[in-house]
């Protein structure tokens, strides 16, 4: 498996999935999530709604899959990130969990490539260096299973993109 470090703008990538750092609601926001559903269009939302109906608001950790509506990708996957509240509230698992849960989704669906952005270290607040090395100790840990070719970490910002350039 290549893991693969961008300065991009993760609606423009043409992967099997790109990620979203969405909230509970999946209703869009702000960030990521608002440029998704912005470049995407409404086709996201409303699958995203579906999902909420029949199972109930995503929890920190969890993740979901839809189509890409007008976006390049082919799917979009909606993961809720830990509210960084001081690091002891369970934060660390929870976004952890986010990577996981994402790349379980992609061996369930047979996605080969997909893109990763910083999740919660925008709105939710969760600190940079410490967000990355758990994105790419979970990227890595799963490498072995060889059910994804290439794993994208898309940095929009300077900090993260320096951050990832020594981790990775
Ligand atoms: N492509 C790639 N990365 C981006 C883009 C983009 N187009 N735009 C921003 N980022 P954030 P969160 C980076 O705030 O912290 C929303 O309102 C950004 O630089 O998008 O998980 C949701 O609905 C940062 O590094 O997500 C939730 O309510 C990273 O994406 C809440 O924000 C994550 O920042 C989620 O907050």
């Amino acid at each position: 498996m290549e893991v693969q470090l961008l300065k991009a703008d993760i609606t423009t990538l043409e992967v099997d999935a790109i990620v979203n750092a969405a909230n509970s609601s999946l209703r869009g926001g702000g960030g990521v999530d608002g440029a998704i559903h912005r470049r995407g269009g409404p086709q996201i939302l409303e699958e995203c709604i579906k999902i909420v109906e029949k199972n109930g608001p995503c929890e920190p950790g969890q993740a979901v899959i839809t189509t890409a509506g007008d976006l390049p990708a082919r799917h979009v996957i909606h993961t809720v990130g830990p509210v960084w509240r001081g690091g002891e509230a369970g934060e660390p698992a929870l976004l952890a969990s986010c990577y996981a849960s994402s790349l379980q989704l992609c061996v369930d669906h047979g996605l080969r490539t997909v893109a990763f952005p910083n999740i919660s270290t925008g709105i939710y607040g969760y600190p940079k260096r410490p967000a990355a090395e758990i994105a790419v100790r979970i990227v890595r840990d799963f490498a072995g299973a060889g059910a994804v070719d290439t794993v994208t970490f898309c940095c929009f910002d300077d900090e993260n993109y320096d951050i990832y350039r020594a981790l990775v």
